[in-house]
């Protein structure tokens, strides 16, 4: 196995992944604000930046578009999504194998479970094949480990954040993609519970360009290794400010205020 530091998803240890796969977990409404992001030529061109180290797509916008880019940016193919029109119990159905992803082209492989679902059991047992089958790749594995279901009264909370990590960890992921728990403190505990699994924060729902750089550094503070980021930065007019930001707070060790002038 490729140790996780030395692959495309990592730069000095550390990952900025930038997501694109809403337009099948939420659908056209992310992109209405700004009709240009529905546009996924227009992601890529974002992911060209130094600071991306991988996009992460599904199948389909990683066969139309991938073989223009793969010579200027990481693929992370997502292996398992579902639409918002699925009213049933948090799901992920599995789209594409690991096989396929690497014929794509692909250097790392995501997967989302969500813990505590009633559909834990087969989501884990279809995360051990993709796991393994990643390992016979030397493909990092990044797990979306998003705690939530009918039994789940806050999924942001400290000890489901901490336990989300862990969950990442026990399952062999090589970077838990977790929610901010909303404090450096909170972060901190995951990062304790996933151990040698690097933790990432997922970006969220846009918000001002210093709240985001303050929720980011808050994580880089408490030893997180990154950012997997959608929203905020592809709903933003101008990506590459933002990206130019988040290089500096990333991998520079900037402050907000330095990352932002
Ligand atoms: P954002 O930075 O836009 O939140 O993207 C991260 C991500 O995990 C995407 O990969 C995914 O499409 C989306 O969030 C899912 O969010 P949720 O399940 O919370 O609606």
């Amino acid at each position: 196995m490729l140790p996780i530091d030395d692959s495309p998803l990592c730069r000095d240890g550390k990952a900025l992944i930038l997501a694109y796969d809403h337009g099948l977990e939420h659908g056209p409404v992310d992109f209405g604000d700004l009709p240009e992001s529905a546009d996924p030529e227009r992601t890529f061109e974002a992911a060209t930046h130094p600071a991306v180290t991988s996009v992460a797509v599904q199948k389909g916008i990683a066969e139309a578009y991938y073989p223009s880019y793969e010579d200027d940016v990481n693929l992370l193919l997502k292996l398992n999504g579902t639409s918002n029109l699925w009213m049933g119990e948090p799901d992920s159905a599995v789209n594409c194998t690991v096989d396929y992803a690497a014929e794509l082209g692909a250097s790392s492989v995501g997967f989302t479970v969500y813990g505590g679902s009633n559909n834990e059991i087969e989501m884990v047992e279809e995360f051990r094949d993709a796991q393994e089958a990643a390992r016979d790749h030397d493909m990092p594995v990044v797990m979306w480990s998003y705690p939530r279901g009918q039994g789940l009264k806050n999924d942001t909370s400290d000890t489901t954040i901490a336990y989300a990590a862990r969950l990442a960890l026990e399952l062999g992921a090589d970077i838990a993609k977790v929610k901010y728990p909303g404090s450096k403190a909170g972060m901190e505990q995951a990062v304790q519970m996933a151990g040698p699994t690097k933790v990432v924060m997922s970006g969220g729902s846009k918000t001002s360009d210093r709240e985001f750089l303050q929720s980011v550094k808050a994580v880089m503070d408490a030893g997180g290794k990154g950012l997997a980021v959608g929203r905020n930065v592809w709903q933003r007019e101008d990506p590459e400010a933002l990206l130019d930001s988040l290089e500096k707070v990333i991998f520079e060790e900037a402050s907000v205020d330095a990352a932002l002038e």
